[in-house]
């Protein structure tokens, strides 16, 4: 059988994971990769995206694939992108088309429900879309496959789920040839990858806590670690075959086990040594740990920090973390080489512009933060941030329906609330708290001047910025999340180049 996926602009492990399980069985795929050209969360033109937009030749090239399923993977935001697709595909080609990934897991009847949905995959997918394609190969789908969704006289049925997979040392290595052949013309290698999956924490905003409901009845084999030679065998394969700039460990919480994690550290800095980008959680941050990942060439630490006083953060993000104990590991940091990246959420539940500033205040007043990404809340379907929302009157059940049912999610969450331009002006305070002096900040922020600051974006300036004067003056490496800009214009080029070509001379 051949499997083709599609995918817009990011690197997709879920597909990776299912090709490799795919293609050791002897089914062939391929990844139909769309740039969404100025659309794609890094240059944003509403003008240019829709003037450039190739949809007309992601359908000529998935329809070229010959495929026998299409399969597409959807995170809330690409919901609407996806549907826009499969509606027009579904009326060139007769075949199953089979859905899955995070927001099919949320909200699988309304996914389901849409006519160019044949097939949906719940919960974790590779045993499931195995079976799947292996039962269509035979002549028809089982329909008794456990994760499967489909529809039966009309009627939407969706199969319990399996427990999540135990051993994960079981799944091929992700078929990363997918991705680096879309990406190639960035000439950039990054290695992304995952040494566990599931999280111990119930952050309201994250979907981690909505999985755990659906695993319920497998609570005991919900957070798993790969060994660490499974994992060191994929990295060591991986340096040898490519020419790996940096490393990013994409597991929601690597470090929560500890022994395990100071073991593959250890090797890691032995044999691996590559500059390396990793999401680190205050209940386990010490001393210790962040020695460990400077001695392995830690080079980007991501901590959530998400708002400045100590009540929202326990009642409304259950993350029970005192400030002091944000301000120790930020100091530690500070005195190592790593850069340390503090990600904010505005917009919360009943936050005040006034606890807003204070964010600015405290980042300003600990200069160890190397960057804030300041993010405006999205209430992704079924976190339980919306059930919090709706007891405090902030959400009503036809919003929260709306949302779980929406193909364009901007309105409720990409800007926040758009009448709010001080929320923005305050994003950009905080984005500028690495850059400016300390008292400027507090300056603007307690004498209310950060109105005065323009309405423009200012995100990718100053991340820029900042990362190339932390390296100069103080020698730190911020692994950039994806691109350097001469790369990330080598890549507009190229689909340029295809876009031009195919209106042109009609050639995908
Ligand atoms: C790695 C990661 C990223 C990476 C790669 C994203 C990607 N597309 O894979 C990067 C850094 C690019 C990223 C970016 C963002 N991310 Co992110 N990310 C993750 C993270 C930590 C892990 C995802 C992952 O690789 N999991 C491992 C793989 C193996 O699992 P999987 O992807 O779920 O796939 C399995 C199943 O879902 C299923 N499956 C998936 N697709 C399909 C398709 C078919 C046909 C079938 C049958 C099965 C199937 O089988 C797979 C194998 O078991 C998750 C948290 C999480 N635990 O999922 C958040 C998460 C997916 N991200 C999230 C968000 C919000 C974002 C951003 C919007 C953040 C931001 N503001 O920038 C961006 C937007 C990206 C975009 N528009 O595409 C949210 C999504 C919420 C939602 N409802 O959509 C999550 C769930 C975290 C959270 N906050 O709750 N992210
Ligand atoms: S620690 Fe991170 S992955 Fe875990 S629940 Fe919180 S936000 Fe989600």
């Amino acid at each position: 059988m051949k499997v083709t996926f599609v995918q817009p602009v990011y690197e997709n492990l879920g597909i990776q994971y299912l090709s490799a399980v795919l293609k050791r069985s002897g089914h062939q795929t391929e990844m139909v990769y769309d740039p969404r050209l100025f659309n794609d969360m890094k240059v944003e033109n509403a003008f240019l995206a829709r003037y450039l937009q190739m949809d007309d030749w992601v359908l000529d090239r998935i329809v070229a694939s010959h495929p026998d399923i299409v399969a597409f993977s959807i995170m809330t935001d690409i919901y609407g992108w996806s549907l826009r697709l499969a509606r027009r595909l579904k009326k060139r080609l007769d075949i199953p088309m089979i859905w899955g990934g995070i927001h099919t897991t949320s909200v699988p009847e309304y996914v389901l429900a849409n006519d160019c949905v044949d097939y949906i995959v719940v919960g974790e997918g590779e045993q499931a879309f195995l079976e799947f394609v292996e039962s269509y190969s035979r002549g028809a789908v089982d329909c008794s496959i456990p994760n499967l969704g489909y529809k039966k006289n009309g009627r939407l049925i969706i199969n319990p789920v399996r427990p999540p997979l135990e051993n994960l040392d079981e799944l091929p290595f992700p078929d990363k040839e997918l991705w680096f052949e879309a990406t190639r013309p960035m000439k950039r290698i990054r290695y992304t990858v995952m040494g566990s999956r599931g999280c111990p924490c119930k952050c309201t905003y994250c979907n981690a806590s909505f999985i755990k409901t659906l695993y319920k009845d497998y609570p005991q084999t919900f957070l798993r670690y790969r060994s660490v030679d499974n994992l060191m065998s994929e990295l060591t394969q991986a340096k040898q075959r490519w020419d790996i700039v940096d490393i990013f460990f994409n597991d929601e919480l690597m470090t929560a086990r500890r022994r395990w994690f100071e073991e593959f550290m250890t090797r890691y800095a032995e044999e691996i040594a590559l500059p390396f980008y990793i999401n680190v959680h205050p209940v386990n941050l010490d001393d210790k740990l962040i020695s460990i990942l400077e001695n392995a060439n830690c080079c980007t630490a991501v901590l959530g920090l998400q708002t400045i006083r100590e009540e929202t953060r326990k009642l409304v993000l259950h993350r029970k973390y005192s400030n002091q104990k944000f301000a120790d590991i930020i100091d530690r940091f500070s005195r190592s080489r790593i850069f340390l990246i503090i990600n904010i959420i505005l917009n919360l539940p009943d936050q005040s512009l006034e606890e807003m500033k204070e964010i600015a205040i405290f980042l300003a007043e600990h200069p160890g933060v190397d960057f804030a990404t300041p993010f405006l809340l999205r209430y992704y379907p079924k976190t339980e941030i919306v059930e919090i929302a709706r007891q405090r009157g902030l959400l009503i059940d036809e919003e929260i329906e709306q949302l779980e049912k929406t193909e364009d999610y901007n309105p409720f969450t990409m800007v926040g609330k758009k009448e709010d331009l001080r929320v923005l002006k305050v994003r950009n305070l905080i984005l500028l708290t690495p850059l400016l002096p300390a008292n400027w900040i507090l300056w603007l922020a307690r004498n209310e001047h950060f109105k005065y600051i323009p309405n423009i974006d200012l995100f990718q300036l100053s991340c820029r910025l900042t990362a190339f004067s932390r390296r100069v003056f103080q020698q730190k490496i911020y692994v950039s999340e994806t691109f350097t800009i001469p790369q990330y214009l080598r890549h507009i080029l190229h689909y340029l180049r295809k876009k031009f070509v195919y209106c042109m001379l009609g050639r995908i």
